[in-house]
């Protein structure tokens, strides 16, 4: 392993759990992809160690929106684990973040293991549940200004999820508008064919991931598919909203909990 490697993800997960932004790795340290994942790996391997359980996964810049408002045009993948959920109508403890960030998404529940690549013919036969929902991000670094590189070793900005209502897998997901709110004014509006042109595609785009970074996806883990709309700062204070037309509403506020 590089020797730098180590050092970042520890540097990162520290960041993370003092919510104290660190700087650009890239400015001072040439990286490539690989070791960026192999910093994310190692920085979730620490939350591991310290009792967090895995429960997902989430893709990044799958909509333009989204690679447009960061300036990244690669799609990524991410970790999630049972610290980072808040449930449907609670408070995110605003304390535990740098500068967070709210973006609507669409989650899926995976029932059957995946270790291959999917296709159209048969991604229905991983998910039995599809849900809207709400992904709160929070980069490590200053600014929230990143390379590719940087924040994927960042975990991709992952730092907390609200998932709402789950629906039958059959359920139609791929036009459905949305509008992200907070405080009841429309902040964003978007439509989920913003993801991929189905967010059904950010799941064969996951199993791609899988197979290509060796990370079979066990039953019960979710997968966000990634933001729909560019993402919105959020303070104490705040009540958020994204609605999903005919597939429901996921809030949260924004607090000390
Ligand atoms: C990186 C994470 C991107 C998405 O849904 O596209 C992401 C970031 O924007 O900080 O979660
Ligand atoms: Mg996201």
């Amino acid at each position: 392993m590089k020797q730098f490697i180590l050092k970042t993800a520890l540097d990162l997960d520290q960041a993370a759990v003092s919510a104290n932004p660190i700087s650009q790795i890239s400015i001072k340290q040439k990286l490539s992809l690989a070791d960026a994942y192999e910093i994310q790996a190692l920085s979730i391997r620490k939350r591991i160690i310290r009792g967090e359980v895995l429960t997902g996964y989430k893709l990044g810049f799958t909509s333009k929106a989204k690679m447009e408002q960061m300036n990244i045009h690669e799609v990524i993948w991410g970790r999630l684990t049972d610290s980072m959920r808040i449930q449907n109508g609670e408070t995110l403890d605003i304390s535990k973040f740098i500068h967070p960030r709210v973006e609507p998404e669409v989650a899926f529940r995976i029932s059957k293991p995946i270790d291959k690549v999917l296709t159209f013919d048969n991604v229905f036969e991983h998910f039995d549940a599809v849900a809207p929902a709400i992904e709160v991000i929070d980069s490590r670094y200053e600014n929230f200004k990143f390379t590719l590189e940087d924040v994927v070793a960042d975990n991709c900005s992952s730092s907390a999820y609200v998932i709402g209502d789950w629906h039958s897998p059959e359920t139609a997901i791929q036009d459905l508008q949305i509008t992200l709110s907070i405080n009841h004014t429309t902040v964003q509006n978007g439509n989920s064919k913003a993801i991929l042109g189905n967010p059904l595609e950010s799941l064969i785009e996951m199993s791609k991931m899988s197979v290509k970074y060796n990370e079979s996806i066990s039953t019960g883990k979710i997968i966000l598919a990634g933001a729909a709309t560019s993402a919105e700062y959020v303070k104490s204070g705040d009540h958020v909203q994204a609605n999903f037309d005919g597939f429901g509403t996921v809030t949260i506020n924004v607090g000390n909990a």
